[in-house]
């Protein structure tokens, strides 16, 4: 056997591992500067604490990974994300993030309405819904705003289809979420039976799917289906559906065995919109459609003559639920939009003063301190 054989080379060990975990030509591309610096590549694949569990090219996950906490929540380090580690940190640390691709992003609840950043680098965004609850269309759309906004193909699972035994109310029900969901594709499936998980499994193995919704919908369930044993926590008795207590706390990305990558996460009462004015407008497409046909092409769809929304409202061709989920998205969206510019500018104003007094000091120093 000859030498070269017997020694494989660094890339070809670093693509085989990772290669599972989604790694490409175009993110060894963006590593390369790093990898001249001796720095491993790796995918996180939970965050907990403070700290992060890290897929390398070894084969290894390294556990408890530190990272430096950026000012700009944005530019923390989370699940999904590539990253460049230091080969033999102690503690172990990730020395910088690769720019993502895309990012799923809601506001906190917090007064100071700042962007969480939920998943990276994500190519379906999976809208996981339970037919065990009335469907709420409202809080889809509210999903689907922000999946869109990600960069992320939205997909929409009704789940737990066992519990809705009639073929024909279950076809109506998919029917009502296409209608309110254009551009995405709607999928009905049982974990339970194992319906319609082939099509999931399909959807989701080309790439990285982060599984999205409220608790109790059945996430973790799913990925125990398409991973194909019981990876992730599942409660098994429940009282009430989607008001059970959060079963998943972390978010976790796992390697299917047939390819793609799935990212669950603890379920969301609900998402709050984050700078998502584009992925309003994808989500409402039709209206916007129609709304090119309006006589004034600043219509606020109120009461302005020659309205093509609203004459559509009135023909009965766009449900009015509809356009009042519109307007409500696109309120609630400037609202945010608004305060995150109001403090942006007073950080901004901050900065200002504190490098205006930076330099009196340093010009004072170097008055009082130049000899003369
Ligand atoms: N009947 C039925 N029940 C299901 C199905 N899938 C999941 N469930 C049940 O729904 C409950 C919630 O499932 P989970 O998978 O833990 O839900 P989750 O979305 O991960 O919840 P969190 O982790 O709290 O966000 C469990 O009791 C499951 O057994 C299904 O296809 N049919
Ligand atoms: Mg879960
Ligand atoms: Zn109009």
């Amino acid at each position: 056997m000859s030498s070269h054989a017997s020694t494989p080379s660094h890339s070809t060990s670093a693509s085989s591992a990772l290669a599972a975990y989604g790694w490409d030509e175009d993110w060894a591309r963006a590593f390369s500067p790093y990898a001249a610096e001796g720095l491993l590549p790796g995918r996180v694949v939970r965050v907990d604490r403070g700290q992060c569990d890290v897929a390398t090219a070894d084969g290894t996950v390294r556990a408890d990974t530190a990272f430096v906490t950026p000012h700009d929540p944005l530019r923390v380090v989370c699940t999904g994300d590539w990253v460049a580690l230091e080969p033999d940190g102690n503690p172990r640390y990730v020395r910088t993030c690769l720019p993502r691709r895309t990012a799923f992003v809601r506001s906190t609840s917090s007064k100071r309405s700042e962007g969480q950043i939920l998943a990276a680098n994500v190519d379906h965004a999976i809208v996981a819904v339970s037919l065990a609850a009335e469907l709420d269309l409202a809080r889809i759309e509210r999903f689907l705003a922000l999946a869109w906004e990600s960069g992320a193909q939205p997909v929409v699972v009704l789940t737990k289809a066992d519990l809705v035994p009639d073929p024909v109310t279950l076809a109506y029900l998919v029917q009502d979420v296409e209608t309110t969901a254009p551009g995405v594709p709607v999928l009905s499936v049982s974990a339970e039976r194992g319906e319609g998980l082939d099509v999931l499994s399909a959807v989701v193995g080309g790439g990285t799917a982060v599984l999205l919704g409220q608790s109790g919908a059945g996430k973790s369930t799913l990925a125990n289906a398409l991973l194909g044993e019981d990876v992730m926590d599942v409660q098994r008795i429940r009282d009430v559906d989607g008001k059970g207590r959060h079963t998943t706390t972390t978010r976790n990305l796992l390697a299917l065995p047939g390819g793609g990558v799935l990212i669950d996460t603890p379920g969301l009462r609900g998402v709050g919109l984050w700078d998502a004015g584009s992925g309003v407008g994808q989500v409402f497409a039709e209206i916007e459609e129609l709304a090119r046909d309006c006589r004034f092409h600043d219509c606020a769809h109120e009461r302005e003559p020659g309205c093509a929304v609203l004459g559509a409202v009135d023909s009965g061709e766009l449900p009015v639920r509809r356009l009042e989920s519109y307007r409500k998205l696109l309120r609630e969206n400037q609202r945010i939009v608004a305060k995150t510019d109001a403090r942006l500018r007073a950080e901004i104003r901050k900065e200002w003063k504190r490098k205006g007094a930076m330099g009196r000091a340093a010009m004072e120093a170097k008055r009082g301190g130049a000899p003369r």
